[in-house]
């Protein structure tokens, strides 16, 4: 059967919308990868025609913790729009969401645009500046239960991003202590190596990938390198926060 993308598009849309869950699309319409980054593509053009603005990437399952939590092993990408940014210090709502996980990542911004398969090293020079960072996933299937077409056409889990302060990109970035709080303890402890053993990879990765998909990474874009480690559930009244060494740590909280 032929697969509707504008109708799929429309699905996971409006579950983000109403932060109501869904039964996996590969259930009644089996995508192909390409057709699932299409869905993704359609449902983001859907945020645009309501007016928001396309304003980054984010990099998935880049360390092994989350290929091994997720149960799967292939990297993936998601498209950011600015009504995801959460701001940092903000306060969300959990009603806002369908059953939303934090993780910590580490953001870059570009200063100059990335096009087609690149070098770790010629992705970094396009960096103007990188941040600690969370982002909230939530995946809008139920019992976040997908394959690996499900998760591409749903925008790679992607919910919000949380941007700390941002630093000149003038530090070795390949192993920076990551410490992620939830009231005030570590709830997760990583390395900035578990993101495919330097996180430059992953931009480098992000040029690549967004290519396939005609793309290319803007200048005054946000790259999400991807999570650090496991990602964890957040609860009402919670405060989380990342730490990332050199970097300096953000945080939100979460309505009581
Ligand atoms: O690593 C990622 O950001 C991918 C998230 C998609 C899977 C999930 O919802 O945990
Ligand atoms: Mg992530």
């Amino acid at each position: 059967m032929a697969v509707d993308i504008q109708k799929l598009a429309k699905t996971v849309d409006d579950a983000a919308v109403k932060a109501t869950a869904i039964p996996q699309l590969s259930k009644k319409s089996r995508m192909t990868l390409k057709q699932a980054y299409r869905v993704q593509a359609a449902s983001i053009d859907r945020r645009l025609e309501r007016g928001e603005e396309r304003s980054g990437m984010k990099m998935g399952f880049t360390s092994r913790a989350k290929m091994v939590q997720m149960g799967l092993s292939d990297m993936i990408w998601g498209r950011l729009t600015d009504g995801m940014l959460v701001e940092d210090g903000a306060v969300i709502n959990l009603k806002d969401y369908v059953h939303p996980r934090v993780e910590p990542e580490i953001a870059y911004l570009l200063g100059a645009p990335l096009a087609g398969p690149t070098t770790p090293m010629a992705a970094m020079a396009a960096v103007e500046a990188v941040a600690p960072a969370l982002e909230i996933i939530d995946s809008r299937y139920r019992a976040f239960k997908f394959n690996l077409q499900d998760v591409v056409a749903d925008n790679a889990s992607s919910s919000g991003y949380v941007i700390g302060p941002w630093c000149p990109p003038d530090m070795d970035l390949d192993n920076l202590g990551v410490v992620m709080e939830v009231n005030g303890r570590p709830a997760t402890i990583g390395s900035s190596a578990a993101i495919l053993g330097h996180p430059g990879r992953s931009l480098a990765a992000a040029s690549r990938m967004a290519a396939e998909a005609g793309e290319i990474l803007e200048a005054g874009w946000v790259v999400m390198a991807g999570g650090v480690t496991e990602a964890v559930a957040l609860e009402k009244g919670v405060s989380v926060r990342n730490t990332v060494q050199g970097l300096g740590s953000v945080g939100f909280r979460v309505k009581g």
